[in-house]
């Protein structure tokens, strides 16, 4: 179900969530406008995600409830797993910098894709449609 082509169509509190993570300012503003998209493939517990923005294009594949690398695209080095609660992907995330943790989850909701974001104690979402 979480298979397609998304792309993201708006943000809350992604700013405040960034300045949380320790981003600074001018990073901040050209992630706003990242136009992030990312392709989902799932194959039973398998997914391959091909991620494109202004940043870069990256692939990641894991499978559910097995521990992977990923880094962000500032560079931040996380170790975590993705596991499916129903119908929610929810993920947990620790950086490899400071051990802090960053949960996220993606739910499909009213068919548009809602990723949230939690990172010490502030939340954020990204709203992303079909293409
Ligand atoms: C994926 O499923 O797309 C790969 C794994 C995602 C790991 C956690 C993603 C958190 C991204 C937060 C970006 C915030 C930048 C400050």
């Amino acid at each position: 179900a979480f298979n397609g082509s998304w792309k993201v169509d708006r943000s809350e509190n992604y700013d405040k969530f960034m300045e949380q993570m320790g981003i600074n300012v001018m990073k901040r503003k050209l992630a706003e406008h990242d136009n992030l998209k990312i392709v989902i493939e799932q194959t039973g517990d398998k997914f391959h995600i091909k991620e494109s923005s202004t940043f870069r294009t990256k692939d990641i594949d894991f499978t559910l409830g097995v521990p992977f690398d990923y880094s962000l695209a500032d560079g931040t080095e996380v170790s975590g797993t993705w596991e499916l609660e129903g119908d929610l992907l929810k993920g947990k995330f620790t950086r490899k910098d400071n051990n802090n943790v960053l949960t996220t989850t993606r739910a499909l909701v009213g068919g548009e894709l809602v990723q949230s974001y939690n990172y010490e104690g502030v939340d954020a979402k990204r709203i992303f449609k079909k293409q």
